[in-house]
């Protein structure tokens, strides 16, 4: 690890770019890539935990398929198996040993060639790892609903994870930001619930979970599949999959955020109108501690899911 000067963040020393470990300054591609400036690029985020000496990756292959799925989606081929990328990964945290939690961003983009709309330019694969703690607040954050819209499906590939479609992303967090909130809530086209700006999101009622369908303009998210394998196979809590109106939102028991970066995280205000009891709920505590324990593999059922690399 390398400091670059106070108050930056603690950059790790290498990267992964097209094939090789390179060393993080090194790690670099042309102002004129195709997907700087449309947006062809695809990307993941995955997370890995350290505890008793490795890092414990979650969902790793999943998140790796997942991303040759986004490139499907728009037309891009990875010149790369899951196989080599999940190989590249374990290369990549075993050289940079890494002592603490971490986020792994995989990213696939059209590299040089052609600027024109149809050129099917060379794709270049990175993957980064950084060390990283919490991206929103664990103990309850504050949304509003963003005037801007997830659009539905047939105006733009909403389930895909490209970079292009991160605009509207940002573009609600800032404006959540600007107005004094944590996060924002976006509504598909038609008005109902989509997700957040980088999390699925659940409401709870009467003790069920309910949460937006897969069409339902939102990121097929591998933390809200966790989520509905929990409730469902160890607290034996119902998951409905159905359209949530905006108005749902206030009148909801609980409601949480899932994502990898944000991992659980209640949600105790939307809109100004206080969710529950206006501290995080019981269900939402309940999903949110044996996450934390499923991602380190501490849970018999689901310790596939994890992939341990060893720490040096
Ligand atoms: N919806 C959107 C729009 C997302 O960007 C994400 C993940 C999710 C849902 C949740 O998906 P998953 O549970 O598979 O992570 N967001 C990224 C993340 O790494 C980027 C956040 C900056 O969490």
């Amino acid at each position: 690890m390398t400091k670059a000067s106070e108050g930056q963040p603690i950059w790790p020393k290498y990267a992964w770019l097209d094939g090789s470990i390179v060393e993080w300054g090194s790690a670099k591609v042309h102002v004129f890539v195709h997907g700087l400036h449309y947006g062809t690029g695809v990307f993941e985020g995955i997370r890995g935990y350290y505890d008793s000496g490795a890092i414990k990756i979650f969902r790793l292959e999943d998140h790796m398929k997942r991303l040759f799925r986004s490139a499907k989606m728009i037309h891009m081929e990875i010149p790369y198996t899951v196989e080599q990328l999940i190989e590249a990964t374990r290369e990549l945290i075993s050289v940079n040993g890494f002592r603490s939690d971490i986020y792994i961003r995989p990213i696939a983009f059209r590299g040089l060639g052609s600027f024109g709309l149809r050129a099917r330019n060379p794709v270049n694969v990175a993957i980064i790892a950084i060390e990283f703690g919490k991206y929103l607040k664990p103990d309850g954050i504050r949304c509003m609903v963003s005037s801007w819209r997830k659009p539905s499906g047939d105006s733009f590939p909403v389930e895909t994870k490209a970079t292009a479609n991160y605009l509207l992303y940002h573009l609600s967090s800032l404006e959540a930001a600007e107005h004094g909130f944590d996060e924002a809530i976006l509504l598909d086209a038609e008005g109902y619930v989509s997700e957040g700006a980088g999390e699925n999101i659940f409401i709870v009622r009467e003790g069920r979970l309910i949460t937006p369908p897969v069409y339902g303009s939102i990121l097929e998210g591998i933390t809200r599949d966790t989520v509905t394998r929990v409730a469902r196979e160890m607290l034996g809590v119902e998951v409905i999959e159905r359209r949530i109106r905006r108005a749902e939102l206030y009148i909801a028991d609980e409601i949480f955020l899932t994502g990898t970066a944000a991992e659980i995280v209640p949600v105790i205000e939307v809109d100004g109108r206080t969710i529950g009891t206006g501290k995080p709920g019981e269900l939402t505590r309940k999903i949110q501690a044996i996450y934390h324990q499923i991602v380190v593999g501490k849970v018999e059922m689901f310790r596939s899911w994890v992939t341990e690399v060893p720490i040096a």
